[in-house]
């Protein structure tokens, strides 16, 4: 009878110790931080959002998006990222290079296709984002979740151009922190001006600078092609973006909000994945049906060759800088042949 008693107590405590684990796992809800540099209808927005709905759909916690301006520039995000103030992260690659010299690898010319295919499977299986990106984005406090494309980059300026010598003297603003825009501007002839998005459509109003670049997507959402007089198709690259996370705020969740994390990365990186194969195509829907006097420009294959050429000293440069980019540099290479061979 006392042994019956004592198997009965027995039971009565591990069912309470395992009503306080089950409620302490339920009742646990965190309201997670996360920015980003474009507003919630951009391509950064709708990743953010497709993470945003995974995450809330699939446990208790939130997630609270800071659209650009709302918490300062990309730069300051970044910043805010790193001291873990912020737990997540939506960025333009353009913007890292100051901070993850590798980064600058997505903005060099030439180096990536247009073929929004090829660039689909890049995305998906490159060893660069899947493999050697990760423990770089792990010595700058970051933990890395996604790259994607949001676009090929289009030039626009207040007059057409077709070769280096057109652009000699142009004021051409790139995104702040990329010491491999500015290299790119000054080889294709131009003289570079670093600024931020935030000081962009005032420089333009007051012709401080005479051109820019930034996906068709963008150009069109943000009225830039009201603001210029031509838009250009050199090319030369594409325009992408990554989400990441506070290191230390991602070591200590659980494994099951890691997996949460990893799985909410993989259902919005598929998501941005299929509307990234129309979003240019977007974009110049709506400025040939809005805007019928903006020029639209697609510069040949010759008119593209001294650009091209120009561009090796810049891919030279990058991996001159450290064996970090000359390895990252010669495996993107690899994964952009893959890519071309197994795209469809
Ligand atoms: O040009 C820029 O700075 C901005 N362009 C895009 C496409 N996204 C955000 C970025 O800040």
């Amino acid at each position: 009878m006392k042994h019956f008693m004592n198997l009965k107590k027995l039971s009565a405590l591990l069912t309470g110790c395992l009503l306080i684990a089950v409620t302490s796992i339920s009742v646990y809800a965190a309201e997670w931080k996360y920015a980003m540099g474009e507003g919630e209808s951009d391509p950064q927005g709708i990743y953010a959002m497709a993470f945003k709905d995974f995450i809330e759909e699939n446990s208790r916690h939130t997630i609270k998006i800071y659209p650009v301006g709302s918490l300062g520039e990309e730069a300051d995000m970044l910043e805010q990222t790193k001291a873990g103030i912020l737990q997540f992260l939506g960025q333009s690659t353009g913007y890292m290079g100051g901070t993850i010299p590798e980064m600058d690898l997505f903005t060099l010319p030439y180096v990536m296709p247009t073929d929004t295919k090829q660039l689909d499977y890049f995305f998906k299986n490159s060893k660069v984002i899947n493999e050697m990106l990760p423990p770089i984005f792990n010595q700058h406090g970051l933990e890395l979740l996604s790259i994607f494309p949001e676009g090929e980059m289009a030039v626009t300026t207040f007059e057409p151009f077709h070769s280096p010598e057109d652009l000699q003297g142009k004021k051409m603003r790139v995104m702040p922190g990329s010491p491999i825009l500015v290299e790119t501007y000054k080889a294709f002839g131009a003289s570079p001006v670093p600024m931020t998005w935030g000081d962009l459509i005032g420089a333009l109003k007051t012709n401080m600078v005479d051109g820019q670049e930034n996906p068709t997507v963008w150009i069109e959402a943000y009225d830039l092609d009201n603001l210029t007089k031509v838009l250009t198709y050199t090319g030369h690259g594409h325009f992408n973006a990554s989400a990441s996370a506070n290191k230390p705020f991602f070591d200590e969740l659980s494994d099951r909000d890691k997996k949460l994390v990893r799985a909410a990365a993989e259902h919005a990186h598929k998501v941005i994945l299929s509307e990234a194969q129309k979003l240019d195509a977007y974009g110049l829907g709506r400025i040939v049906r809005t805007n019928p006097d903006f020029q639209i420009v697609t510069l040949t294959q010759q008119e593209r060759a001294p650009f091209k050429e120009a561009a090796k000293e810049v891919q030279a440069s990058f991996a001159a800088k450290s064996d970090s980019n000359k390895k990252l540099l010669d495996q993107m290479m690899a994964d952009l042949k893959e890519a071309e061979e197994n795209a469809e």
